[in-house]
């Protein structure tokens, strides 16, 4: 995991409550992540249209698959996430991925209208390939964008040597391309076709 100010939290909360260990708790929050935008089914969960699931049945089902996850962890993974990827129903019950999903979910995020340059962070070796078809969602619902350099240069790290290009994403929009931003800052959109791209 990308250091940053998650691990300064999980340090206070630790000094503080002696009750997570940083490694164990990035670990359960990746398989939160597994379990919440991949395969529910591997712990026999199965998640509702917009990607919720109630916290209560997740927590069994965690713990049945040999992932103990207290609701104390859970609440402090949700929050102290670096990038915000899950988030509470308004009354707690419920719980899923704000985005990143394999799984079948319509997250219900309206259109909205981006800002004018959006950035994408990449592997170097992926460029060819890039500039002939674009920006494509693969295993994904959408493709992701970052509203800043700092963030997709982190982004394009996973994967190599890191490459940011710029995307047009105003005149994308003039152009009737459909944009989503989920409540952790993610611009999400179907395809970016080459034309739109700034290397
Ligand atoms: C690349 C993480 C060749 C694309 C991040 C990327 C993000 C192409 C890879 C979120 C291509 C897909 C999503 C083309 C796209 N030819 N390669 N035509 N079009 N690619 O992981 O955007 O930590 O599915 O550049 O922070 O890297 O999971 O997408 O390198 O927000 O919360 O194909 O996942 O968030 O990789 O990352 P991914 P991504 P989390």
């Amino acid at each position: 995991m990308i250091a940053s100010s998650f691990d300064g939290f999980v340090n206070t909360i630790l000094t503080q409550n002696k009750f997570m260990n940083p490694k164990e708790l990035t670990q359960k929050s990746k398989f939160l992540s597994y379990v919440l935008r991949h395969r529910p089914d591997e712990i026999g969960i199965t998640l509702d249209c917009a990607g919720w699931v109630p916290v209560d049945l997740l927590l069994e089902n965690c713990a049945h698959s040999g992932h103990t996850i207290s609701a104390d962890q859970l609440s402090l993974i949700v929050q102290a996430n670096d990038k915000k990827r899950f988030e509470f129903s308004a009354d707690h019950t419920m719980i899923r991925a704000r985005q990143g999903h394999s799984a079948t979910v319509d997250l219900g995020y309206e259109p909205m209208v981006p800002p004018s340059i959006l950035f994408h962070g990449t592997a170097e070796r992926n460029l060819p390939s890039i500039r002939e078809k674009g920006l494509l969602k693969g295993q994904r619902h959408h493709v992701h964008l970052s509203v800043d350099y700092e963030t997709a240069t982190k982004v394009g790290q996973r994967y190599g040597k890191p490459v940011v290009i710029s995307v047009k994403a105003e005149e994308m929009h003039r152009n009737n391309h459909v944009f989503y931003c989920t409540g952790n800052n993610v611009w999400l959109t179907a395809h970016v076709p080459a034309k739109y791209l700034k290397f």
